[in-house]
């Protein structure tokens, strides 16, 4: 049985993301999808609430399972019983990053390994700060996530203005 951890912000998961987990669910046996609580990040969404909305959005494939996390991806992966980190490349410009990391986990845990799902066309451009930047120009987000996504995102600006 091989298990995959996806670790990330995820504040919040949009399109991008959820393609990710779908096509990750139907590699790997288990997927086990990773919310960093990083205190050193002001993120929009607790890590509750990030756990909570990817939990739902993606309710419908067995084989996911949503979980917060601190320290160490590799750690996380080891902890779930992982041999694979899965990572998406969106661009070139996600390349030299995601490379270092991959690399740098690799020496922290040589019996884990990185894979990347490349994006999806249509979500190539697509990522959680551009989605947050347009909700914050009261834009329309329906081509960045699905519609609960959207309204937890709203939800949580409003309240931050009163
Ligand atoms: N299409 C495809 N993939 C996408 C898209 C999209 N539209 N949008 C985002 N993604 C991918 C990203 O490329 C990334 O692989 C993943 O989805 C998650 O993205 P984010 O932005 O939510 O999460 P990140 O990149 O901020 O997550 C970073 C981590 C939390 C994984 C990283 O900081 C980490 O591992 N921290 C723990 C400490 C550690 O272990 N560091 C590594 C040793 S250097």
């Amino acid at each position: 049985m091989i298990t995959a951890v996806y670790p990330g912000s995820f504040d919040p998961a949009t399109y991008g993301h959820l393609d990710v987990i779908r096509r990750a669910s139907v590699s790997f046996d288990r997927v086990v999808v990773g919310v960093l609580n990083n205190s050193a990040k002001s993120p929009l969404f607790s890590v509750e609430e990030r756990v909570k909305i990817l939990a739902k959005a993606t309710k419908d494939i067995p084989n996911v399972e949503v979980k917060a996390f601190e320290g160490l991806s590799v750690n996380f992966a080891r902890e779930n019983h992982a041999q694979v980190i899965v990572r998406g490349l969106r661009a070139v410009t996600d390349f030299e990053y995601e490379l270092q990391m991959a690399q740098t986990n690799r020496v922290l845990a040589p019996d884990v390994d990185t894979v990347f799902l490349t994006t999806s066309l249509e979500y190539a451009y697509l990522s959680s700060t551009i989605m947050k930047e347009v909700a914050n120009f009261g834009g329309d987000l329906s081509k960045f996530a699905p519609r609960e996504i959207i309204e937890a995102v709203e939800e949580k600006l409003k309240k931050r203005e009163t």
